[in-house]
C-alpha cells in the first residue's frame, strides 16, 4: 500500500540531515545510521524493536553473561528471526552503578550492543536516570525544582556535568564508534518522570536536552548518536512541539504510544489505540517533512497480549501507511510474569507475532 513518503527522502538517500547542522555527505557513524533508516523509510519498510530482547524474556535471563553467546531471544523462538533493534535503558549508569535499573548488567549491555551490531542490527537507548535532588528514581515527581537544580546555575550543575554526562559519556565511548540511537528526557509533556510537563518550564526543559546534546556531540565528541525527541502520545501538535529542542538537536521524531485495556473490552481500546496514534502520526509525518526529520514509534505495546490478533490486526493497520523507520515493543520481564510485550514460543499470541514477522514490509533480523 502506498505509504505518505516525507517529499525530502528523494534526496535524502545522497545527503543527510542531521542535527550537527546543515546537510553534508554521509561521513559519520551516526550520518551512516541516518542513512540506512531513511533507506528503509524509502522502500516503505518498518523495522521492528524490542526492549531487552537479548539480554532477557519472559522466565528466563541471561547468567553469565561473559561466557554467554547472547543467542536467546524470546522473539527469535517465535519467529526464527531477532528483532531488528534493540533497546537497552541506560538508568543507573548517571550514578556509576554496575548494573541498570531493572539490574541488568552495563557489561551485559555494552556486549548485546556490540553483539546484535555485528549481527547487522540496530541499537536504541533510553535512559530513566535517578532523581539527583531527591535521591529517589525518575518517576519521584515531589518537587518541581529538579531540572531547574541541575541547569547552569543550579545547585547540582556540577554533579550533572561533572559525574551524571561524563558516565554516560564514558559508556556512549567504550561502544567502539557503534551508532546507536537515543532518545534521553522522553515522554516529556506527561507529568510522571522529574523532567516532565508540569516539573520544569519549557525552556528548562530544552535547556536539558541542548545541554545533554552539547556535553556528548561537543565536549565528548561522540559522532555515533542519532538523537531521538519522544514525547509521550495523546498530545497535540502544539504540545508536542512545546518542547522540542530545536532542528539541531534532534534527528529523529518518535511518540511512546500504549494500548490500555479499557471497561469497553479489547475491541474498542484497540480502536482508541489506532485512532489516537493515527492522530499523531499524521502531524509527525508533516512535522518529519518540514523539519527533514526521521520518525519512529519510539515505544508501544500492549501489556500480556491478550488480544490474539493485535500485531496483524491493530498495530500494523494503525502503522503502515506512515513512514516510521521502525516501532519498538517494550520489554518482557524475567520476574514479572505478567509484565511482557512480546509474546513467547508457546503463548497464544505467538501465531499473530509470526505472521506479522513475515508481512513483506515489516523488518527482522535474519539470524
Ligand atoms: C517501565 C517498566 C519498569 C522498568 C522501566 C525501565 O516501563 O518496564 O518495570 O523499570 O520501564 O525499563
Amino acid at each position: 500500500m502506498y505509504k505518505l513518503l516525507p517529499m525530502f527522502l528523494m534526496t535524502a538517500a545522497a545527503l543527510v540531515s542531521c542535527s550537527t547542522g546543515d546537510k553534508k555527505p554521509v561521513d559519520t557513524p551516526k550520518d551512516r545510521l541516518v542513512h540506512t533508516l531513511f533507506s528503509h523509510v524509502e522502500q516503505g519498510e518498518i523495522l521492528y524493536g524490542h526492549q531487552d530482547d537479548l539480554s532477557y524474556g519472559h522466565a528466563w535471563k541471561v547468567e553469565d553473561w561473559e561466557k554467554d553467546d547472547l543467542t536467546r531471544s524470546d522473539v527469535k523462538d517465535v519467529t526464527g528471526k531477532y528483532p531488528a533493534i534493540v533497546g537497552f535503558d541506560l538508568g543507573g549508569i548517571e550514578m556509576g552503578d554496575k548494573a541498570n535499573l531493572d539490574s541488568v548488567d552495563f557489561g551485559l549491555i555494552r556486549k548485546a550492543v556490540l553483539t546484535h551490531a555485528k549481527r547487522g542490527g540496530i541499537v536504541t537507548f533510553s535512559w530513566h536516570p535517578r532523581n539527583p535532588l531527591t535521591g529517589g528514581d525518575a518517576w519521584d515527581v515531589s518537587s518541581n525544582q529538579v531540572v531547574k537544580s541541575i541547569l547552569e546555575g543550579g545547585e547540582l550543575h556540577g554533579l550533572f556535568m561533572d559525574k551524571w554526562l561524563r558516565n554516560l559519556g564514558d559508556f556512549f565511548e567504550s561502544l567502539e564508534g557503534t551508532p546507536v540511537i537515543f532518545r534521553p528526557w522522553h515522554e516529556n509533556v506527561g507529568s510522571w518522570f522529574w523532567w516532565g510537563g508540569e516539573l520544569c518550564t519549557e525552556q528548562q526543559y530544552k535547556e536539558l536536552y541542548r545541554t545533554t546534546w552539547t556535553y556528548l556531540t561537543q565536549a565528548r565528541k561522540l559522532d555515533n548518536i542519532v538523537w531521538c525527541y519522544s514525547p509521550n502520545s495523546n498530545i497535540s501538535v502544539e504540545a508536542y512541539m512545546s518542547r522540542y529542542p530545536g532542528d539541531e538537536f534532534v534527528d529523529m521524531l518518535g511518540i511512546d504510544h500504549y494500548e490500555y485495556m479499557s471497561v469497553g473490552g479489547l475491541e474498542e481500546s484497540g480502536v482508541r489505540f489506532a485512532e489516537e496514534l493515527k492522530r499523531c502520526l499524521t502531524y509527525m509525518n508533516v512535522l518529519a517533512t518540514d523539519h527533514h526529520k526521521l520518525m519512529c514509534l519510539s515505544e508501544a505495546g500492549l501489556e500480556s497480549l491478550p488480544d490474539p490478533a493485535w500485531w496483524t490486526g491493530v498495530l500494523y493497520p494503525a502503522i503502515q501507511d506512515f513512514p516510521v523507520a521502525y516501532v519498538l515493543t517494550w520489554r518482557n520481564a524475567h520476574d514479572k510474569p505478567e509484565h511482557f510485550f512480546a509474546p513467547w514460543k508457546g503463548f497464544d499470541n505467538a501465531p499473530d507475532f509470526e505472521a506479522f514477522s513475515q508481512l513483506s514490509d515489516i523488518v527482522f533480523l535474519k539470524p
